[in-house]
C-alpha cells in the first residue's frame, strides 16, 4: 500500500499530518474506553537550549524536554485530563485547537477569559471530552509561546472503521483489511518554522523596524531540520527544502518512517 495521508491542520507557518503505519491494532476500545475513566496525559515545561539546526542554541520552551511535545493519542469518546506542570520562568496557558470543549469551556486555554494563566512553578489540569474524530493539536496560548515552540499533535481515532470509504480505494478485502488497521496507527508528521530569534526577540524586532518580520531560518519536520543535502539528503535544495508542497516532505516523511519503522518498508 503506498503512503496514506490522512487529514491536515494548518495553523499560521504549521501544518500537521499524519500518516498511516502498517500493523496497528483494528480496535482501539472506542467509546468504552471512556467507561474506564478519563486518559490522564502530563506535559513538564522548561525554558531550555535548542539548535536543531546545529549552530548556537537558543533558548526554547521544551514539552517534556522537546520540540514538538509528545502526541496524545485517544479514541473518540476519551475523557482527558491534561495536566501542565509550568517550570517556565513565565505564566502560561494551553489551547486544544480545534476541541469542541461542549460543556468544558474553562478548558479551552485563553488567560484573561476562561482562566487565569498558569503561574510559574504552578500545576493546572485541563480536562476535556474527545468528542470528534481527527488531527488536532495543543499549542501555548499567551503571547508567542507558540513560537517558541510549544505545540503538539492530538490524534482522536474513530473505532468504528465500518463508515470509512475504504471501499472507494479498493475492492481487495485485504487491501482494506490492511488499510483499516494502518488508520488505527497514525503517526502525526508536524511541519514548523524554526527561527533563530526567541519570540520575545521577533517581537522586538517587529517594533524597532515597524516591520511584519515573516522570516524563518528552517522548516522542521517533527523538529528535524530540512536542510540542503549537506545536512540532509532528502532535501537537494534550500527552495524545495522551504516549500511545503514540495517532493522533499514526502521523502523527509518517508525518511522518518523508515526510522520508526524499519521492519515495515516498504509498507
Ligand atoms: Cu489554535
Amino acid at each position: 500500500m503506498a503512503l496514506t495521508l490522512f487529514g491536515l491542520i494548518q495553523f499560521l507557518s504549521f501544518a500537521l499530518f499524519t500518516f498511516a503505519a502498517p500493523g496497528g491494532l483494528e480496535t482501539r476500545g472506542g467509546k468504552a474506553a471512556a467507561a474506564k475513566g478519563p486518559v490522564k496525559f502530563t506535559i513538564d515545561l522548561t525554558w531550555g537550549d535548542l539548535a536543531p539546526i546545529g549552530g548556537t542554541p537558543r533558548k526554547a520552551i521544551l514539552t517534556n524536554g522537546a520540540v514538538p511535545g509528545p502526541a496524545l493519542h485517544l479514541n473518540l469518546g476519551d475523557d482527558v485530563e491534561f495536566t501542565v506542570n509550568n517550570n517556565l520562568p513565565n505564566e502560561t496557558a494551553i489551547h486544544f485547537h480545534g476541541i469542541t470543549q461542549l460543556n468544558t469551556p474553562w478548558s479551552d486555554g485563553v488567560p484573561g477569559l476562561s482562566q487565569k494563566a498558569i503561574q510559574p512553578g504552578a500545576t493546572y489540569v485541563y480536562r476535556w471530552k474527545a468528542d470528534e474524530a481527527g488531527v488536532y493539536f495543543y499549542h501555548a496560548h499567551l503571547r508567542g509561546q507558540i513560537q517558541d515552540g510549544l505545540y503538539g499533535a492530538i490524534v482522536i481515532a474513530d473505532c468504528d472503521t465500518s463508515s470509512k470509504p475504504f471501499h472507494l480505494i479498493s475492492n481487495d478485502t485485504d487491501a482494506r483489511a490492511a488499510m483499516r488497521r494502518a488508520d488505527s496507527k497514525l503517526t502525526p508528521i508536524f511541519i514548523s518554522d524554526w527561527n533563530q530569534f526567541t519570540s520575545t526577540e521577533v517581537h522586538q524586532i517587529e517594533r524597532d523596524g515597524n516591520i511584519d518580520f515573516a522570516c524563518a531560518d528552517a522548516i522542521l519536520i517533527n523538529g528535524m531540520v530540512c536542510l540542503p543535502q549537506s545536512y540532509s539528503p532528502d532535501c537537494p535544495t534550500n527552495d524545495e527544502c522551504r516549500d511545503p508542497r514540495s517532493a522533499c516532505l514526502a521523502r523527509r516523511s518517508r525518511s522518518i518512517w523508515r526510522r520508526n519503522y524499519p521492519d515495515s518498508w516498504p509498507p
